[in-house]
């Protein structure tokens, strides 16, 4: 049995029905997601490329020469290309991505613009342990976690997480993005767009399962109900029955009634005082942060 089949029975049978967010990410997950990051709505993508592009010198300069620059779930190499552009006499660069041909097809297009720069990309679930080349003799490690991924981990993972970069980061340091906790009215509407894109995006858990585990469920009869719990700064995504709703997976039955909603992610949101606490929690020293104008988003320089 797949961990998907063992984790979706579990989150069926309840009694809190929830599952990993990473079960969205198919193909079709990938490219709803993709079409997320460009929704009017969903501001992190556009503020943090922002953010990146007005301080890639500054990164370029902190990075030192001769560094390996590794990224933790690269995905189609985008928001790097402004690092990789700026930085000097690059050792190597080092994606790491769980989906090895999308991973090696980015790979490709990156190596044709840059046919100079050494690429070792690392097929692996980068909230794992990872076998990493060797570190460069005369540089540092940079790690690189945009996107703020970091939210999507519960506090006690995010911190484990943390301190498993740190440990591979040891001596050299993190860029990692981090939106922030703002205007409950603002977030309700990045994780509820008009066009209904992330209902879309929600509702693929099921249909992945379907295609993937054969799971029998009519996946449009589940609303996308998504909101903000303030005092737990953070979106909670569920999935709602909108009525009485039987699904079968590999032979067992479940009945789900309206009410029993299927959690599907949290999106934790930290202010750059909190985030920096947990950094220091992990063993990383804050070097420097930096957010736009509106104070939506976060960059933050984490010296391993
Ligand atoms: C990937 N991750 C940072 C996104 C987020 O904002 O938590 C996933 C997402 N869920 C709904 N919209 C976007």
């Amino acid at each position: 049995m797949s961990s998907f089949a063992e984790d979706l029975h579990a989150a069926l049978a309840g009694p809190d029905r929830s599952i990993s967010p990473k079960y969205f990410y198919d193909t079709q997950g990938s490219a709803l997601f993709e079409q997320i990051c460009e929704l009017p709505e969903y501001y992190p993508t556009r503020t943090e490329l922002a953010l990146l592009r007005r301080h890639a010198g500054d990164f370029a300069e902190r990075m030192g020469h001769g560094a390996q620059l590794i990224e933790y779930g690269a995905g189609a190499l985008v928001k790097v290309r402004l690092l990789l552009e700026r930085a000097r006499h690059l050792h190597s660069f080092v994606p790491v991505d769980i989906s090895g041909p999308h991973l090696l097809a980015a790979c490709e297009a990156l190596q044709r613009e840059q046919p100079a720069l050494r690429i070792l990309p690392v097929v692996a679930d980068f909230t794992r342990m990872h076998v990493l080349p060797d570190p460069p003799a005369d540089g540092r490690r940079i790690g690189f976690f945009p996107g703020s991924s970091i939210g999507n981990f519960e506090p006690d993972e995010a911190l484990q997480f943390l301190r498993l970069l740190r440990e591979e980061l040891d001596g050299g340091a993190l860029l990692i993005g981090v939106d922030l906790i703002k205007d409950p009215a603002l977030l309700h509407a990045a994780y509820n767009d008009a066009q209904g894109v992330t209902a879309r995006f929600n509702q693929n858990l099921l249909r992945h399962a379907q295609r993937a585990l054969g799971l029998e469920c009519d996946p449009d009869a589940f609303d996308h109900y998504a909101f903000y719990d303030p005092r737990r700064h953070r979106i909670e995504m569920h999935l709602l029955p909108r009525g009485p709703q039987m699904l079968q997976l590999q032979g067992r039955q479940y009945l789900l009634s309206p009410g029993d909603s299927l959690h599907t992610e949290n999106s934790h949101k930290y202010s750059v005082e909190s985030f920096q606490a947990l950094a220091r929690e992990a063993g990383f020293r804050p070097a420097a942060h930096w957010t736009d104008a509106r104070d939506w988003f976060s960059l933050h320089w984490l010296e391993a």
